[in-house]
């Protein structure tokens, strides 16, 4: 009786040691806490090596702390004579600085004995019948840095008397849309195993070959519906001419996290300001991180809520983000808006103008700042001539005087000035 060769490997991602999250050194022995959870699990499953596809560090200059929890966590497996692959993240280093840099910190935990860094090379470990890839992050030229390092390997892809196994740090097209890497891409390559990270939520395959395990720890908010965090474990085993896989995750819990969006409608501010710290009260739980989104018209728009009194309001919790998305006059406040965006805001909204030409108002509006502040692309330019030019182009603008109307009459006026 032959007994069937299983390689177990262990699979954890963006540990993003360090990591500083609301300036609280709190989250950065969470990422500690949660690497040495994940590191143990896969202890405990009897791993016989562990890859990690990049971001081991949160930033390509880790603080002391960082690198002594790295250290700790990498010596946990080498205790236990697990080795441990890791690749390049964007957080790591990219490639150019560590190319000027001579290095970067893996470098290092390479040089200690803790890892086997893997660069954009194929590496082949001693009595185990693997074949590790790994490539660092090339963000959007991913795919033609892997097509490269398979060409010049070619021939150790072919030999399947090894699993050929991949490490990367790439979003694919199947996780985020338009990303990086297509999964199609990847899956014709015929790896065994593609181990994946910047991705920092589970994701696998429908064929199984690729896996993403998340991050360690939450990184973002928008990750905080799954509250508990996964490390993979992957079996591969010998069938005929191929390898046949099968992925295990395994769960564990790190700090709460409570996500929760108020929609208060037509309020006043001080209506709010109960209603939201009434709604911090009932969620705030132990050491949690909050996040309360309040959205709504407020009455009164030259009042606002006080966001840092309605967090005060929470006694329990370790840090708590109160977000005012409140919508002043019919404009929506947004945190991230350009100054184009809010003039097609102003005019869609509070003057009506058709969505067809809010474009058209904002690029009237801005040569007229330039040809006011007369740095405009043609110097003879005015606010005259604009108006003139972009009325054969505007429709509202249209200088037709037989319409009429309150708001056609109000910019007839205007114009009349002008001329
Ligand atoms: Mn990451």
């Amino acid at each position: 009786m032959s007994t069937q060769e299983v390689i177990k490997i262990g699979q954890m991602a963006d540990l993003h040691l360090g990591f500083r999250q609301y300036g609280l050194f709190e989250r950065v022995e969470d990422f500690w806490n949660a690497a040495r959870t994940a590191s143990q699990k896969l202890i405990d499953a009897e791993v016989q090596l562990v890859v990690i596809p990049g971001d081991i560090y949160n930033d390509k200059r880790p603080y002391p702390i960082a690198q002594r929890h790295a250290m700790r966590i990498l010596q946990m497996f080498k205790e236990k004579d697990i080795p441990v692959y890791v690749t390049r993240g964007n957080h790591d280093a990219s490639y150019a600085w560590r190319e000027r840099q001579g290095g970067d910190s893996l470098d290092i935990l390479n040089d200690l004995g803790l890892v086997h860094y893997i660069n954009d090379t194929v590496v082949e470990p001693k009595n185990l019948n693997v074949r590790i890839w790994g490539l660092g992050y090339y963000g959007k030229a991913t795919g033609s840095k892997l097509v490269d390092l398979i060409e010049q390997n070619h021939e150790l892809l072919e030999d399947k008397s090894k699993a050929n196994i991949l490490l990367l740090h790439a979003y694919l097209d199947s996780m985020i849309e338009g990303e990086d890497l297509s999964e199609y891409e990847l899956g014709i390559h015929n790896f065994d195993y593609v181990a994946i990270g910047h991705y920092h939520k589970w994701w696998v395959s429908g064929s199984k070959r690729i896996v993403c395990s998340g991050s360690t720890e939450h990184t973002l908010s928008s990750d905080w519906d799954e509250p508990k965090r996964s490390a993979a474990v992957v079996e591969l085993s010998k069938k005929g001419p191929s390898w046949h896989i099968v992925v295990n995750r395994l769960r564990y819990n790190v700090r709460p996290k409570i996500a929760r969006i108020l929609d208060l409608g037509l309020i006043d501010a001080d209506h709010a300001m109960v209603t939201a710290k009434d709604t911090l009260r009932e969620i705030d739980e132990d050491k949690a991180l909050i996040r309360l989104e309040l959205h709504g018209k407020l009455k009164d728009v030259s009042r606002s809520v006080d966001s840092r009194e309605i967090a005060n309001t929470a006694t329990k919790a370790l840090h708590v983000r109160v977000i005012d998305m409140f919508d002043f006059g019919g404009i929506a406040i947004k945190h991230d808006i350009s100054v184009d965006q809010v003039m097609a805001e102003v005019f869609k909204k509070q003057f009506n103008i058709d969505n067809s030409e809010t474009n058209l108002w904002v690029a009237l509006a801005l040569e007229a700042k330039d040809a006011l502040l007369g740095r405009g692309v043609d110097h003879g330019s005015t606010v005259e001539k604009l108006l003139q030019d972009y009325s054969n182009r505007i429709p509202s603008l249209s200088t037709d005087k037989t319409q009429s109307g309150g708001k056609r009459t109000s910019k007839r006026g205007s114009r009349g000035k002008a001329n």
